[in-house]
C-alpha cells in the first residue's frame, strides 16, 4: 500500500470531494479514500460507452469493473462513471497518467473515490442526472445542451 504522508496532514490533498451520502464516519471515508481502488471519471459526454472506458483505462492496469453513471429516471449515461481496480497502485497509475487527459475529446477528471455502493451510479440533481448539470450556464452538445433549469425556462 502506498500511502502520501501529505494526506495524513491535509486529507483534502487526496480529494476535495466528499460524498455527503457516505454511510459512515468522517474517519472512514478518508480512511476510504486512502486505500481504495476505485476512482470517479467525470466530465464525460453522455454518448461515452463503457467499452471506450475500459479501453483506457485498461492501459494503466487490470480494471475490475466499470460502473456507468446513469439518470435516476431515463437510465440512461449523464456523464460520469466508476472505475475499480484490483490494486491500489493501478489506480494511481491511471490518475496520474489519465485525469485531465481526453476520452472522446472532452477532458475527463477522474478523482479518488471511497468506493461504489449501489445507487451510487444515479445522479442526485433534481432532473435526474448530475447537480453541477443543473448549476452550468454553457450549451454543452455532449451533455444535454444547456441545463435542463435553463432549457425550461
Ligand atoms: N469521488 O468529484 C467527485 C464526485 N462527484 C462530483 C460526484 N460523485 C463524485 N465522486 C467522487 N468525486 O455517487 C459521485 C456522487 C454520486 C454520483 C452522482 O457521483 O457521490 P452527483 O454529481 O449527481 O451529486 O453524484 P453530488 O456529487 O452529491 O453533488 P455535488 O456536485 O457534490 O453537489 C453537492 C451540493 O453542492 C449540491 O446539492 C449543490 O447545493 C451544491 N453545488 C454543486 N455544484 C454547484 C455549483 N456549480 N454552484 C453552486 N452550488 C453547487
Amino acid at each position: 500500500m502506498v500511502f502520501d504522508p501529505r494526506t495524513l496532514d491535509n486529507p483534502k490533498e487526496i480529494s476535495a470531494y466528499r460524498d455527503q451520502r457516505y454511510q459512515g464516519s468522517v474517519k472512514d471515508q478518508e480512511h476510504a479514500l486512502r486505500t481504495s481502488c476505485t476512482l470517479y471519471v467525470g466530465n464525460l459526454s453522455y454518448y461515452t460507452k463503457e467499452d471506450q472506458v475500459y479501453e483506457l483505462f485498461g492501459r494503466s492496469g487490470d480494471v475490475r469493473r466499470v460502473i456507468m453513471g446513469l439518470d435516476r429516471f431515463r437510465k440512461t449515461p449523464c456523464g460520469f462513471c466508476f472505475v475499480e481496480y484490483y490494486t491500489r497502485e493501478d489506480a494511481e497509475v491511471a490518475l496520474r497518467n489519465i485525469s485531465n487527459t481526453r476520452l472522446d475529446d472532452r477532458v475527463i477528471r477522474a478523482d479518488w473515490d471511497a468506493g461504489f455502493v449501489e445507487g451510487r451510479q444515479y445522479g442526485r440533481g433534481k432532473h435526474g442526472g448530475q447537480v453541477r448539470d443543473e448549476y452550468r450556464k454553457d450549451y454543452d452538445p455532449e451533455r444535454g445542451g444547456y441545463n435542463r433549469v435553463i432549457a425550461q425556462k
